[in-house]
């Protein structure tokens, strides 16, 4: 749910930063602040004293927060990666098999089975790699080793009152390196606002028990906005002469005034009859598969705010469900982008007037319409889509 380590070790990957020297003394002193907040937070003294004891910083999990991508992430390979036939498949007999428990949750929190599966799928392919660090200790690292103290400093107080309540052992709460638990990675502060026991033993359960697993995850997602009706997103055919400039997320309609201007179902159809807000995006640019965004597109990237990771679990869920595969294939040619050529586009771009941000070397909003900028002047279709062409010819324009 929360960085997604998973990808993160499947890219390439290079080490930016060493791991410092673990100064023991500091990092008491950082459990010591935590341990006051637990505290006021009601965790009883005996459970943080157990929790505690003998705990020290985890050298491998300041090694992989350390690590960054080395390379942008294209549409064709997210996808790819993550919306498998086997994935499929597994999802399909999987849904089968929880049949009627899904659709008891499905009446009681509107969030459809397949969305479930999808989840489980792309998080943990259905429960085969939960993790197996100590979450507790994890997010205690992270927040006393990292700059991010606030927000694992308050991950590290939910464990501890995950423990509390929930009467586990540090042992039983296993996880990410980065702290994300159980079948859906649920991060602890997640855990704590959202996770149920539904099968009534009286603890939350959400490694062992479906029924857990599930009913927290449906809980999460009614909480963050998803609602039945239309589905997360859908692929669609643009018409001849639309304007890229409107395929972005900051572009928001109705989803009739899209109709209005000639977006198709991918398949022909018509769009729903709605006036839900919704957005049009080209994750591979113009040459590539062309999205529409419904509500619960947004309900989906409160899971994990990456645009290529809603959308596998979008595509993940509607192909589950029986739907059709996306038709569009990504151009071959989108190759991921290096990130130093990307902090190479943005300093080029600076240079033109079209970008003010740091060259950060990620294909973020900002940098996407700064390209859109650069491809209106050149005269190139404006889909803030960096393609090898592009870049090409950016760097003879600017030198
Ligand atoms: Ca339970």
């Amino acid at each position: 749910m929360f960085p997604s380590p998973k990808l993160v070790l499947l890219a390439a990957t290079t080490a930016l930063v060493t791991a410092p020297a673990l100064a023991q003394s500091d990092f008491q002193s950082c459990l010591q602040n935590i341990r006051s907040e637990a505290a006021r937070q009601g965790v009883p003294t005996a459970t943080i004293d157990s929790a505690f004891r003998g705990l020290t910083p985890d050298a491998k999990v300041i090694d992989l927060d350390g690590r960054q991508p080395e390379f942008s992430q294209t549409y064709g390979r997210y996808i790819g990666n993550a919306v498998t036939p086997d994935r499929i498949a597994r999802g399909q007999q999987k849904l089968q098999q929880y049949r009627s428990l899904l659709r008891e949750i499905e009446r009681e929190y509107g969030v459809a089975p397949q969305y479930l599966m999808a989840f489980w799928g792309v998080e943990t392919n259905y429960g085969s790699f939960m993790g197996d660090f100590s979450a507790l200790r994890s997010v205690a690292t992270l927040a006393c080793m990292t700059k991010r103290q606030a927000f694992f400093g308050n991950e590290t107080v939910q464990a501890l009152r995950i423990l509390a309540n929930n009467h586990m052992t540090t042992q039983q709460m296993k996880g990410s390196w980065a702290g994300a638990m159980g079948n859906m990675q649920f991060m602890p502060s997640t855990f704590t606002k959202w996770a149920v026991d539904r099968d009534g033993n009286g603890r939350i359960d959400i490694w062992n028990s479906m029924p857990d697993a599930f009913a927290s995850a449906a809980n999460f997602l009614r909480g963050v906005g998803f609602k039945p009706g239309l589905p997360a997103a859908e692929e669609v055919i643009l018409p001849q002469g639309f304007p890229l400039d409107q395929a972005d997320t900051t572009v928001e309609k109705p989803v009739r005034a899209w109709a209005a201007m000639g977006v198709k179902r991918a398949g022909g159809g018509a769009l729903p009859t709605s006036d839900e807000p919704s957005q049009i995006i080209l994750p591979a640019g113009w040459r590539g598969p062309a999205f529409i965004l419904y509500p619960n597109f947004k309900a989906v990237m409160n899971w994990n705010r990456s645009t290529l990771y809603a959308l596998s679990v979008a595509i993940l869920a509607q192909q589950i469900a029986g739907g059709p595969t996306v038709m569009q294939s990504a151009p071959a040619d989108d190759a991921p982008l290096a990130r130093d050529t990307i902090v190479d586009i943005q300093t080029r771009l600076a240079k033109l007037g079209f970008y003010t941000d740091e060259a950060d070397g990620l294909l973020g909003p900002k940098t996407r319409s700064a390209v859109r900028l650069f491809q209106k002047q050149a005269g190139l279709p404006a889909d803030g889509h960096p393609t090898p062409d592009m870049v090409a010819r950016l760097q003879r324009t600017v030198r």
